[in-house]
């Protein structure tokens, strides 16, 4: 039986935290060996936020190098960088065109991102959509495995798609968000109203992946909670219920078993245990990591086989979509 296709890709903006990590690599990671997998490091995006060119091209080749140190296997999957395969630029470009200016401005991280950057409002942001629309179309796949805040790009990505389909000719397969149960909007640990994110400034906002044992123990330690006693998986207190959440995944323990483990315990017991348990789980990333460093072309290699597998799905279908609207 031939196994379903995922494709997901992330920016290379900045070393990755716990939301990236437990919204989606973790995930990628996990079912690796049900899906046929392609995985990209969407370089082209990151540019829509001013970005420093050298910086930019060793953050990529460190991002991949993450990427492998959390466990993508390049023998069940296809790890590239985006900007190495011209289609997904010449595709979002025919999709630009036919996805209305109504749909478009409706989505909200491009509101949410403009509201961050208001000295850098570019096009490109704007059009973030049309170009993941592409990245995930060129590749024909059943399932998109991303964090919650992606959903409204994918509906979006499934209308333009279904649009095209129906006006031009068959052309796409229509994609389905693959949105974890847990940990599919980790949210920040100095305010838990808004979602953990790469791009924001408080020292004690997001668990990233390098961070040292110490510092990952002092900002679980300074996590925003309440003023209640007990320890419950309680949607209402959002700060408490995001910390259960994390200890809930890495422990792989029930609800109902992580409650009982903090009856009468206090918040501090449960953060320390918190932050123990990240600790352990993230230390044999950290160290593969840092040993995949040293070896830069290594990396290179790996990115330019992957490109070179999944070269040929990506030119067919720009070739089919290219044909169907009537460009020679
Ligand atoms: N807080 C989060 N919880 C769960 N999943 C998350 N993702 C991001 N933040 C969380 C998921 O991570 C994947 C890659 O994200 P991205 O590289 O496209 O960047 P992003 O969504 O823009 O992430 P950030 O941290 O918020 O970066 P900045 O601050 O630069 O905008 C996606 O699957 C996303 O859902």
């Amino acid at each position: 039986m031939t196994k379903k296709r995922v494709f997901s890709g992330i920016q290379p903006t900045g070393t990755i935290h716990l939301g990236n990590y437990l919204g989606a690599v973790k995930n990628w990671v996990d079912s690796q060996e049900r899906y046929e997998n392609i995985f990209c490091v969407v370089n082209s995006h990151a540019i829509t936020i001013k970005q420093d060119p050298k910086q930019l091209a060793q953050k990529t080749y460190e991002l991949a190098a993450m990427l492998l140190a959390c466990g993508i296997d390049t023998k069940k999957s296809s790890l590239f960088i985006q900007s190495q395969i011209d289609e997904h630029a010449a595709l979002a470009w025919i999709l630009d065109c036919n996805i209305p200016m109504g749909d478009m401005s409706r989505m909200t991280q491009f509101k949410d991102k403009s509201a961050k950057n208001p000295k850098n409002i570019n096009v490109g942001l704007f059009n973030y959509p049309a170009l993941m629309a592409a990245d995930i179309l060129l590749y024909q796949v059943d399932g998109v495995p991303v964090g919650e805040d992606q959903k409204q790009h994918l509906e979006l990505t499934r209308d333009v798609a279904m649009r095209f389909n129906r006006d031009y000719g068959e052309c796409f397969k229509i994609p389905e968000a693959l949105i974890p149960k847990v940990g599919a909007r980790v949210m920040g640990l100095d305010n838990p109203e808004s979602k953990m994110s790469k791009s924001s400034s408080g020292a004690n906002h997001a668990i990233f992946l390098l961070d040292t044992p110490e510092v990952i123990m002092t900002k679980f330690k300074k996590a925003t909670t309440d003023s209640h006693n007990t320890i419950v998986f309680d949607t209402t207190r959002p700060g408490l219920y995001n910390l259960l959440s994390i200890y809930e995944i890495f422990t792989h323990k029930s609800r109902e078993s992580i409650e009982e483990e903090f009856v009468g315990k206090g918040y501090g017991h449960l953060k320390t245990a918190i932050a123990e348990v990240v600790i352990e789980s993230l230390r044999p990333i950290r160290e593969t990591y840092k040993k995949l460093m040293n070896d830069q072309a290594y990396i290179k290699q790996i990115l330019d086989e992957g490109a070179q597998k999944v070269r040929p799905i990506a030119t067919s279908t720009y070739n089919k979509a290219k044909e169907l609207v009537g460009l020679i």
